[in-house]
């Protein structure tokens, strides 16, 4: 039988030594975050299936060693991002869970085998997680992490389709709340940064899987902004217009050197924009997410819906409903 929870210690690949919440059972301590939702993460023991997938047991308490050796160490980061990103959610959102209900998605590791990627499944209200290249590289950074998950909010709330330029506003949204979330966790190891995935190699070079400042950067065809095109693209490459527009809107136009990262957001006009940072920024997107987006939203209503969100939180003429208008011209989205 369950008793109370503990707090154990987890060496974890990405984000140095972390303090998961446990349950101490009969059969020791298993990763289930009695404080966070009941959020359990299982070994799939590189299944595609599960089957066969137990909870994560422990007799010490001791988590992993830091590489992908040890069978412990994606679980700890899985366990890591859903606790971030729950407190995330809580803290900044003011939201109970991704259904605001208070219940927490599973995490799934060590899914298939040599599997370079991950993704949230909105049925079985879970994440699942590859190794990685080489099964060396789990995908449990915390901006993925916090990206996957965030598939879950906009099912949720919006359920913003996934194609056209709706799957391009569904992919932004968890860059920008992955993106968020890695900066809120204050890491020393994992420092918040408006790069997506730049601490699991995804590319073999070292280099991040994409940009917020310049989506362009990524040599891969994702969009800085807006055409009629767009909703063309793969939903990951269309998604760069709002990731741009959520930078500029954060941050600026030009260069800036945040954390030891240096960005320089260019605008489709030339237009310089000063940002209004962050935390202003995602409370505008969150209140569109939930209050203005529908399935079908696309770029011409995300600024709409961006615009009122704005407004209804700092008023009609404020710098910050400015800064919106201003960022959506920066990427080509006009009235
Ligand atoms: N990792 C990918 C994503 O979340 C999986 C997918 O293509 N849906 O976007
Ligand atoms: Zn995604
Ligand atoms: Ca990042």
């Amino acid at each position: 039988a369950a008793s109370a929870s503990g707090t154990g210690t987890g060496y974890s690949m990405y984000s140095g030594t972390v303090r998961p919440n446990t349950l101490k059972t009969s059969k020791g301590y298993q990763l289930d975050d009695t404080e966070r939702g009941q959020a359990k993460v299982y070994d799939f023991k590189h299944t595609e299936d599960g089957a066969g997938a137990t909870l994560f047991i422990d007799q010490d308490n001791v988590w992993g060693n830091g590489t992908p050796y040890d069978n412990q160490t994606a679980a700890v980061d899985a366990a890591y991002g859903a606790a971030k990103t729950w407190d995330f959610y809580k803290d900044v959102l003011h939201r109970n869970g991704i259904r605001a209900d208070g219940k927490a998605a599973a995490s799934n590791v060590h899914v298939a085998k040599g599997y370079d990627n991950a993704f949230w499944d909105d049925d079985t209200f879970a994440m699942y997680y590859g190794d990685g290249k080489r099964d060396a590289h789990p995908l449990t950074s915390l901006d993925v992490a916090g990206h996957e998950l965030s598939h879950g909010l906009t099912a949720a709330t919006a359920g913003l389709e996934y194609g056209n330029e709706s799957g391009g506003l569904n992919e932004a949204t968890s860059d920008i709340f992955g993106t968020s979330v890695e900066f809120y966790a204050k890491n020393s190891k994992d420092i918040g940064d408006y790069l997506i995935g730049e601490m699991i190699d995804i590319n073999g070079d070292g280099t991040p899987l994409r940009y917020m400042d310049k989506p362009s950067k990524d040599a891969h065809g994702s969009a800085d902004y807006w055409s009629p095109e767009v909703g063309n693209k793969d939903v990951h490459l269309s998604s760069g217009v709002a990731n741009h527009f959520f930078y500029l809107l954060s941050e600026g136009s030009g260069q800036k050197e945040i954390n030891g990262v240096k960005y320089d957001s260019p605008t489709k006009n030339g237009s310089k924009i000063t940002g209004i940072g962050r935390d202003k920024a995602i409370q505008i997107w969150y209140r569109a997410l939930t209050t203005y987006f529908t399935s079908t939203t696309d770029y011409h209503s995300a600024r709409t819906g961006t615009l009122k969100a704005a407004t209804d939180l700092y008023g009609a003429s404020s710098a910050e409903a400015n800064a919106v208008n201003s960022a959506w011209a920066g990427v080509n989205v006009k009235p």
